[in-house]
């Protein structure tokens, strides 16, 4: 037996053992309980999410809350750390890409520097004809010691994209040009401006910055939603027309975007609207039925104003490089385009494809995207550009 005085002893200290392991594990039981009961509360919003993105609009565009920038207090829209959007700016990575590596190859010492030109001019987006034309133009017009010396080439160089640039966008007076003066208006009655292009390319943000634009220079704007394709494409261009103060033409139920594009210039007219900008569903070139389609938009629209749609603009994404130049092509024979934006000029390499756009489809580079924020959209400048770049 145990004497009495051990045996409280011992009591005692099993008391202070299980107090002591209380004390130790009671946060992290504590912890565990509260991890619990949030993300019970967050299940419910992340099953949300996941239904209302289909596995198509993921890939095609995504969320509305994540295409559009920021605004802040006083209703301009922010991004942080991004404050002043320059074409200059947005073209450094293709200066690097082109004129950067252009550098290297006259101070590397190589023998043939010109052979490391052509070399780069293949890889920066312009296009094989392009470069076969401007390797055939610094050959014919220097001599052997002038080829040697990067200050005539790079005067040379500029000179011929310069006069590309000049064959197919206007003489240099064109730069001068402001967004509004580079749209073809109509005589009278609504003018109408069809956008294009493939899957993400930028259009319904470009749009959104056009419209915007137009309306503050005090003309009234219709958008119409000819996006029927993707529910969430309306949703999408009813965000950006409210931030542009512009109205939307966005008839409920009706799918057939012939439908919407043909009613919405019977409205413009009706209602004596100057401006209206269709914005249309991506789609790739090699969609038969879906180029079909577009044909047939254009088609109707003459039946309300012979002369619509005046304008048939291409959106291309500048990242998409040469396939940017394949996609206008085959729009362009499809649509009989008048103009070209070129989008997400800010932080491409690629942005040497405004080169060989002009040179083989001569059709005129109208605006640059350079950033998601409603001002980020310039008037393309042939001076600037060349300037950027070189
Ligand atoms: N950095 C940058 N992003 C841009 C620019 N223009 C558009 N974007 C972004 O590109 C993405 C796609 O833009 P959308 O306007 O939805 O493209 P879309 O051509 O209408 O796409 P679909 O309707 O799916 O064919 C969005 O995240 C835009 O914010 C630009 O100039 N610069
Ligand atoms: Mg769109």
């Amino acid at each position: 037996m145990m004497p009495e005085a051990h045996q409280d002893a011992i009591r005692i200290l099993v008391f202070c053992v299980a107090l002591i392991i209380l004390a130790i594990f009671t946060p992290f039981i504590l912890k565990a309980f509260k991890k619990n009961k949030t993300s019970e509360s967050e299940a419910p919003e992340q099953i949300i999410e996941r239904e209302s993105d289909s596995v198509s609009e993921l890939l095609v565009t995504p969320p509305v809350e994540k295409v559009l920038a920021p605004i802040s207090a006083s209703g301009e829209i922010v991004l942080p750390g991004d404050e002043t959007n320059t074409v200059e700016k947005a073209l450094s990575k293709t200066r690097e890409n082109f004129w950067g590596r252009i550098k290297n190859a006259f101070s590397s010492n190589s023998a043939q520097p010109l052979e490391d030109v052509e070399e780069v001019l293949y890889t920066a987006d312009i296009g094989s004809t392009t470069v076969q034309s401007l390797m055939g133009h610094l050959d014919a017009t220097l001599s052997s010691s002038e080829k040697k010396n990067l200050e005539t080439v790079k005067k040379t160089l500029r000179d011929k994209i310069l006069s590309i640039l000049h064959a197919s966008n206007g003489s240099s007076e064109h730069d001068h040009l402001e967004i509004a003066q580079r749209i073809k208006w109509a005589a009278e009655g609504p003018t109408v401006l069809m956008i294009v292009g493939v899957n993400g390319a930028g259009k319904t943000t470009t749009i959104g910055k056009l419209s915007a634009l137009m309306a503050g220079q005090g003309k009234r704007v219709l958008v119409a939603a000819g996006d029927t394709f993707r529910a969430a494409a309306q949703n999408q261009l009813k965000v950006w027309t409210d931030r542009a103060q512009v109205e939307i033409f966005s008839p409920e139920g009706v799918t057939d975007p012939s439908a919407v594009a043909f009613d919405a210039v019977a409205k413009a007219k009706a209602q004596g609207y100057d401006l209206v900008i269709i914005d249309t569903a991506g789609r790739l070139h090699t969609q038969v039925n879906l180029m079909e389609e577009l044909k047939k938009v254009k088609r109707v629209m003459a039946k309300n104003s012979p002369e619509a749609p005046h304008n048939v603009w291409i959106v291309l994404d500048a990242n998409s490089g040469q396939n940017a130049l394949i996609q206008a092509r085959e729009f362009h024979q499809a649509l009989n385009l008048t103009g070209v934006i070129l989008t997400k000029m800010d932080g491409t390499a690629k942005g040497g494809v405004v080169i060989g756009i002009s040179n083989e489809l001569k059709i005129p580079i109208k605006i640059l995207g350079i950033g998601e924020r409603i001002h980020d959209l310039k008037p393309f400048s042939q001076q600037e550009y060349v300037d950027s770049i070189i």
